[in-house]
């Protein structure tokens, strides 16, 4: 069970590690794989496990309520 666990979190961590460009190509994916409690919002919490995303995550949420709701993610990261 511990090593079924670590081998998906290493899936996600491949995922969530992507390259800004190619990043925005797959932006549905990789909200679905931050969003880890399947409520269809990113907490900075669950962006933690991606650099990328935690150091853009107050540019990203521009309502200011701590969570990067799906238009917020596909605004501030999908394709142009
Ligand atoms: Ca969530
Ligand atoms: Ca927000």
């Amino acid at each position: 069970m511990l090593k079924l666990t670590r081998s998906a979190l290493a899936l996600v961590f491949t995922i969530l590690a992507l390259p800004r460009a190619v990043f925005a190509q797959d932006v549905a994916l990789v909200f679905e794989a931050l969003d880890t409690n399947d409520d269809g919002l990113v907490s900075l919490e669950e962006a933690r496990v991606n650099d990328f995303v935690t150091e853009s995550f107050d540019d990203a949420d521009t309502n200011g309520d701590l969570v990067i709701s799906r238009e917020e993610f596909f605004a501030a990261y999908g394709p142009e």
